[in-house]
């Protein structure tokens, strides 16, 4: 199995003065990969949970640029569930995490920066699966 870093989130700085709040996200500083795509997940109603796939090569920065959301993250050793309510805080995920992402508020834009073009190969979307491949 392809050695992955850990999922964390990372904490920006807010460049602020009268005018209000500025917040970067800059390839290869805060965000330690290539770019090469960016969506966002908008007006989710809170009862939905999203995602529930891992995937092969994709890492991910997810942050709430308005409002919030929680994650929940498995990568087959540890469960654990992640709160992104500050536009100042980003979850790094890696592929190896197994992740739904719920509680949405009305107001939540989820902006998520990734590493990799779209590719639907590139989605592990059956648990048992995810487990075959990244379980011990
Ligand atoms: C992820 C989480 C955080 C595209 O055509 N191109 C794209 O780049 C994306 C991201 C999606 N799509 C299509 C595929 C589906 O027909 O948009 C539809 C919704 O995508 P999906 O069901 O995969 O959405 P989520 O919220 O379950 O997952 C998304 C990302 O797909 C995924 O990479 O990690 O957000």
């Amino acid at each position: 199995m392809i050695p992955f870093e850990i999922s964390e989130v990372i904490e920006l700085h807010e460049l602020g003065d009268d005018r209000g709040l500025l917040t970067v996200l800059e390839q290869n500083d805060s965000i330690p990969f290539e770019i090469k795509r960016v969506f966002y997940i908008y007006k989710t109603l809170p009862e939905i949970r999203r995602g529930f796939h891992a995937h092969y090569k994709t890492r991910q920065a997810l942050v709430c640029v308005s409002g919030k959301c929680k994650v929940f993250l498995d990568n087959a050793t540890r469960k654990k569930d992640v709160l992104l309510d500050s536009p100042t805080k980003v979850l790094i995920l890696e592929p190896n995490d197994w992740h739904e992402m719920y509680d949405f508020s009305s107001d939540c834009v989820l902006l998520v920066l990734a590493s990799q073009l779209y590719d639907p190969q590139d989605y592990i979307r059956d648990y048992d699966k995810f487990l075959e491949v990244y379980g011990k």
